[in-house]
């Protein structure tokens, strides 16, 4: 309790309902496990640097991406795709660090996604200019499983739409610290970045990091 008194509003625990299947866990993560995930993420990106992508249509887009687990998703002029290789370098994507893979299955669990067992985790790097257009996430053999994403560094207006393109979206602001859970019928809405806040954090500068959790094969 007394904890609770000293400790700012913007860091304590909050749980909103997005739909029947999503929710925004608020300040899910403590400090010493994003400080030791940011650790986590240097070392993933001297074997598989952040990159610039381009979608099938030719666009380069705004957001550097890598990935780590068993599959890495990739985006060039041949289409969407996982992979267990990367393009870019020609090494398997580094294993999925406990740090963050203990946190997405326990995040999932939280609001009841049992036996969630990710074996991809993409990292999508933001600064102030970046966006990402609205779209969905179905690559992934199996939507069944749930999606869980973090928010690193920087703010993001994150918007949340339907399942249709056209349908009205939501604006939600994700935090550093902020987890996202969505599985079953909102696992197919389409989402967007719109913009990223600027200023700086006290970690990463001038950026922010997302990570997103999936499982990308049917597990038999
Ligand atoms: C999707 N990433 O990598 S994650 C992506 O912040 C991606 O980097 C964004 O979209 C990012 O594919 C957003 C957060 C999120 C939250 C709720 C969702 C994505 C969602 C609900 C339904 C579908
Ligand atoms: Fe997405």
């Amino acid at each position: 309790m007394i904890d609770d008194l000293f400790r700012s509003p913007q860091t304590r625990r909050m749980i909103f309902k997005l739909g029947d299947n999503a929710l925004v866990l608020q300040n899910f993560l403590a400090e010493k496990q994003t400080q030791a995930m940011i650790k986590d993420i240097i070392n993933i990106i001297n074997i598989v640097p952040f990159r610039y992508m381009f979608t099938p249509s030719g666009h380069q887009m705004s957001v550097a991406m890598t990935s780590c687990g068993d599959f890495g998703w990739i985006t060039d002029n041949k289409g969407y795709r996982y992979t267990r290789v990367d393009p870019l370098t020609n090494t398997s994507w580094p294993k999925i660090p406990s740090s963050f893979y203990r946190l997405a299955c326990q995040a999932a669990e939280h609001v009841g996604f049992i036996n969630f067992k990710p074996n991809a985790c993409l990292i999508n790097e933001y600064t102030e200019t970046s966006k990402m257009s609205l779209h969905q996430d179905k690559d992934e053999k199996n939507l069944n499983a749930p999606i869980v994403s973090f928010s690193l560094g920087l703010p993001a207006l994150f918007l949340w739409g339907g399942l249709n393109k056209s349908d009205k979206v939501v604006k939600v602001r994700l935090q550093h610290g902020d987890v996202v859970v969505w599985g079953g019928v909102d696992r197919l809405r389409f989402h967007s970045i719109a913009s990223i806040a600027s200023g700086s954090h006290s970690e990463l500068g001038r950026k922010r990091i997302n990570l997103t959790f999936r499982q990308v094969q049917r597990s038999f």
